[in-house]
């Protein structure tokens, strides 16, 4: 007797908090999406994009807010509160998940992709869908993969041609281990820092360069202080998409499609925006004052071999290595 009147009040409360929930849901949420760029950066648009669709295909019920710029923080400390559903969608580079996900340093890896192109098939099949399964442990979804062009070294000094070249200088690079490590094996000074603190160590001489595609060496201005852009291409790290399981649970088996669903278009949306701006930046770089070298890749992913043997140590990690590697 007792114990049915529990169960009946349980399931009252429960009703009640379905009900809460769905009423909530049918009058509508916007959901709160990070990202460090500024405003009119591709990857910034296409989670607007990602929002509009969910906008037209929920009448209005589910939107996106794109807090652009860092607003809500430096992406390494918005990935706990993504974790813990204080922020309900986040767009990051691949490094900062690196130490926590051991599968994201993979795609992250020097020269794993032979190309762009290489990049984009290995992430749309199903090596990109397990990567993406991976953040399930971690308290998030993993919606979709981006686009991040390729990194290049870029610094104050001297233009560099060959792994010497960087003896000794201090190289800004993301939060991740793995990146410590590729930069060491070059025999420079690898420094982690947020990005946001990058200009003004450049500037102040704290160090003497980083890494970065062509969109964010331009967006952030770096080509006014650091002015060597040596076309290495050493890393495609590609950007990931993820929501708080939490906010992710609070949907409809129905809604969380639509989520889903919508989150991959944006995928299309980013590549067009993306490749457009690549070009743009370059430009933009070169006319303010960047010197550009193409650089003989050789002898940076012979230095960097080691990389491999430290980072891609267990079985698993060894197949995913492969599985890109078979990709044609
Ligand atoms: C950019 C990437 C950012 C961030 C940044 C960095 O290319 O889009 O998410 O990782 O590089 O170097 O910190």
């Amino acid at each position: 007797m007792i114990a049915r009147r529990i169960l009946l009040a349980g399931a009252a409360a429960l009703a009640v908090s379905v009900a809460t929930a769905t009423a909530a849901l049918a009058q509508g949420v916007t959901l709160r999406s990070a990202d460090i760029h500024p405003t009119d950066y591709p990857t910034v648009e296409a989670v607007r994009y990602m929002g509009k669709l969910l906008e037209d295909r929920t009448q209005g019920r589910i939107k996106i807010n794109v807090f652009h710029s860092a607003q809500l923080g430096q992406e390494k400390d918005t990935i706990d509160q993504t974790r813990f559903g204080v922020i309900d969608i986040n767009r990051i580079n691949m490094a900062p998940f690196n130490n926590l996900i051991p599968a994201t340093n993979i795609p992250s890896l020097p020269f794993i992709f032979r190309s762009v192109d290489h990049m984009r098939k290995a992430m749309d099949g199903p090596i990109g869908d397990n990567l993406l399964k991976e953040f399930e442990k971690h308290d998030l979804i993993g919606l979709a993969l981006y686009d991040s062009g390729s990194r290049s070294f870029y610094n104050s000094k001297r233009p560099i041609n060959t792994p010497a070249d960087m003896k000794g200088m201090k190289i800004r690079v993301q939060q991740s281990d793995m990146f410590v490590a590729l930069v060491s094996a070059l025999g420079a000074n690898a420094t982690p820092m947020p990005f946001g603190e990058v200009y003004s160590a450049l500037q102040t001489g704290v160090i003497d360069g980083a890494e970065n595609n062509w969109p964010s060496y331009e967006s952030t201005r770096h080509f006014e202080v650091s002015k060597f852009y040596s076309v290495t291409e050493h890393s495609l790290s590609p950007e990931a998409l993820v929501m708080s399981k939490k906010s992710f649970d609070k949907f409809n088996a129905a809604d969380q499609a639509i989520i889903k669903a919508a989150a991959k278009e944006s995928v299309l949306k980013m590549r067009e925006l993306w490749d457009a701006r690549e070009k743009a930046s370059e430009t933009k770089v070169k006319a303010g004052g960047a010197q550009i070298n193409q650089v003989e890749k050789k002898p940076f992913i012979d230095a960097m071999k080691p990389v491999y043997d430290k980072f891609v140590t267990d079985p698993k990690l060894k197949e995913m290595v492969a599985a890109i590697q078979a990709v044609n």
